[in-house]
């Protein structure tokens, strides 16, 4: 089979503003329907940014570049879509599977449609316990892997913080804070772990985007963006709630893929439905400013 038959339509969208957004988050970060009106609104954020959304799925075994409004709310309403990274994707394919992309998967797609910029919400990370787990998320070495650039509101605050530094810093990927010079946490909006570079404006980051291609380090960085203030939760708060949610996963004997999802969903419950609000919010923001880095960059020609 050729790969043109397993890419709806392949487009190159390489002198376009376009923004990749993922599927995961759609099924398996959020409960319906607020998970199909948050997809929504983060491609009507891009729009009004001046550039394009394009949401990546697999729908019975074929690759979409760019869901329509049905396949979103469809794929948000499923229960059997199943999670897809890197080394899931050959397998989603050969099986005529539905699948939603993770950060990993969405970035590998997108690069085979020329797009440079993505917008989610939180990466994956070094989890928590890993000395036991070696839980890493294969998120992390995406990015070096694949020239895409991700606007994202920090790694998920469940996560190790400083380990995922660490690793991203052994892998050569830059770790850019938007407008902000403390890494946020995801669901809050500074810390105590200080930035080493700074993109004060969406120009600013597309021409750092720009330089890394020039240079051919065919990678991708990381664009640290802090959620709007007012969504910010305290940290104190979320902290003990990420402490409950970790004790029932060990209760539950979760683990492997099922740990994002797992606790993202308890946290829902344990915050009275904060940290989904909160998540909404942050996943927009990115959306606006991947919108606006898209922009930008797409006036930068080589
Ligand atoms: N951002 C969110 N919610 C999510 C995710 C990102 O706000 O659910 C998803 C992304 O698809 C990311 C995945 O790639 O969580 C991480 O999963 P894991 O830790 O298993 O690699
Ligand atoms: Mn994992």
């Amino acid at each position: 089979m050729d790969i043109k038959e397993m890419i709806h339509n392949l487009p190159d969208l390489s002198n376009e503003p376009a923004v990749a957004l993922e599927t995961t988050v759609l099924t398996h970060g959020m409960p319906y329907p607020q998970n199909v009106e948050c997809a929504l609104a983060c491609e009507e954020e891009i729009r009004k940014a001046g550039a394009k959304p394009y949401t990546i799925g697999i729908i019975d075994g074929v690759i979409r570049i760019g869901l329509t409004e049905d396949e979103i709310k469809n794929l948000g309403k499923s229960t059997t879509a199943i999670k897809v990274s890197r080394r899931d994707l050959p397998y989603c394919l050969a099986e005529g599977l539905t699948g939603s992309t993770t950060v990993a998967a969405t970035m590998i797609l997108a690069h085979m449609a020329g797009i440079r910029v993505f917008a989610t919400g939180g990466i994956g990370g070094v989890h928590r316990g890993f000395e036991e787990t070696m839980d890493v998320s294969s998120d992390l070495e995406e990015f070096s892997k694949t020239p895409v650039n991700v606007v994202c509101a920090g790694p998920k605050a469940i996560l190790d913080i400083p380990r995922t530094m660490e690793y991203l810093e052994t892998k050569g990927i830059p770790v850019i804070g938007y407008q902000t010079k403390t890494l946020p946490l995801f669901y809050t909006r500074e810390s105590d772990v200080t930035l080493d570079i700074v993109a004060k404006d969406a120009k600013d980051a597309a021409r750092l985007v720009h330089i890394s291609d020039q240079l051919g380090l065919h990678q991708g960085s990381l664009f640290v963006n802090p959620v709007p203030e007012e969504y910010s939760l305290d940290p104190k708060f979320v902290e003990e709630k990420i402490h409950e949610a970790l004790l029932m996963m060990e209760k539950d004997g979760i683990h492997g893929k099922r740990v994002t999802p797992y606790l993202l969903d308890k946290l829902v419950g344990l915050t009275g439905g904060k940290s989904l609000e909160t998540n909404i919010a942050l996943i927009r923001n990115n959306a606006r400013v991947g919108g606006e880095i898209a922009r930008e960059l797409n006036k930068l020609k080589d």
